[in-house]
């Protein structure tokens, strides 16, 4: 039998008991319809005539790109009419999105980063989009407030990122295992490629931005010291290191092979908890993995468990094979105790 296609795949899987609604297979479907149009756009590179900087910054006082706000509005102007969200929360945009009047307030929030990794726009490296999906606490009908965003991670009902690489691939979780779909372009559908996708629970290969060693705290130094003391060093063994700059393809690359991602604390903005969004970056990707069978965490507790207090609030990062970031929260305890 051929492989099936993204949405036939979901409604296969509910006629088994996987318990999803309509609904939220419908809206995970939308959402690779806005995917396969950024996938459209972004293969154009130069040819699309939107590269190079947009000339604003976003909430977070970062450099847009001319491509961060059009995905932004490919992704909200699609999602806005299709009465399945009852808002949206994007990295681009400092306030919650509302639905236009008129239009049927779905059961779902939806919060995306829509091109994470975008600095990588211009160099054509992998970029992709991430997003993450709750229950909207009021219900369909109504509009909701920023408090009804910040649940935890754990309070998701699916998560999911692309990949626009040399294939562009779908990973998504509903809970029950981690699927990978990749985008035929002869038939314009993502297509079901790897099921009960499992990372390595060990590795040797860190990926971190080493250029930020001197801000990081005590115990992430002392980890990386060890890892680059190879196997004459107390972790025994000699390690390899990634890093894309995109969290989108480390993270894939993870689900691949095993490794582990780090984006910890830093004090380069002592009042910044991290560099990474907790509500549409770690909280999707420390769903997949988990549910993959890896770990995420910020070195002190579980990211799924971090209490959420800001749509746009930064938390450190690490994750990947479970033995390895195990090992990296052990640091944290033994910096603890010795302090
Ligand atoms: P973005 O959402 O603005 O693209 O920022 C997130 C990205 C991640 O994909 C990646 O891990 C990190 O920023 C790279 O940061 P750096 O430029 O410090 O290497
Ligand atoms: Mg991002």
């Amino acid at each position: 039998m051929q492989n099936p296609k993204l949405k036939q795949y979901l409604m296969c899987r509910n006629r088994e008991g996987d318990g999803l609604s309509y609904d939220l297979i419908s809206l995970i479907h939308e959402v690779s319809i806005t995917c396969k149009e950024i996938a459209s756009t972004i293969s154009l590179g130069p040819l699309s005539g939107v590269l190079g900087v947009a000339g604003s910054e976003n909430v977070q006082g970062e450099t847009q790109k001319e491509l961060d706000i059009i995905t932004n509005d490919m992704m909200y102007d699609h999602l806005k009419f299709t009465g399945l969200t009852a808002g949206m929360g994007s990295e681009e945009i400092d306030d919650p999105l509302m639905i236009p009047e008129g239009i049927q307030r779905g059961e779902y929030l939806l919060m995306f980063d829509p091109l994470d990794g975008s600095s990588n726009i211009d160099v054509n490296i992998s970029v992709g989009t991430i997003f993450s999906i709750v229950k909207a606490p009021k219900g369909s009908g109504e509009d909701p407030s920023l408090e009804d965003f910040l649940q935890k991670g754990t309070e998701q009902v699916a998560a999911g990122f692309v990949v626009y690489g040399p294939s562009t691939v779908l990973v998504l979780t509903t809970g029950k295992g981690v699927n990978t779909f990749t985008l035929d372009h002869r038939i314009g559908e993502f297509v079901l490629t790897e099921q009960g996708v499992t990372v390595p629970e060990e590795t040797k290969e860190f990926s971190i931005n080493l250029s930020n060693q001197r801000f990081w705290e005590k115990p992430v130094q002392d980890y990386i010291a060890d890892c680059l003391q190879g196997e004459e060093g107390p972790l025994g063994q000699r390690y390899n290191m990634r890093w894309v700059a995109s969290m989108v393809a480390e993270v894939y690359r993870i689900l691949t092979r095993g490794g582990i991602f780090m984006y910890p604390f830093d004090t380069r903005e002592p009042g910044k908890a991290g560099k990474l969004r907790l509500m549409y970056e770690a909280n999707p990707m420390s769903f997949i993995m988990e549910q993959a069978g890896g770990m995420s965490s910020t070195g002190r507790e579980r990211i799924m468990e971090v209490d959420a207090t800001g749509l746009h609030q930064r938390v450190p990062v690490i994750m990947g094979s479970k033995n390895e970031v195990q090992k990296v929260v052990d640091y944290h305890k033994k910096a603890e105790k010795a302090a």
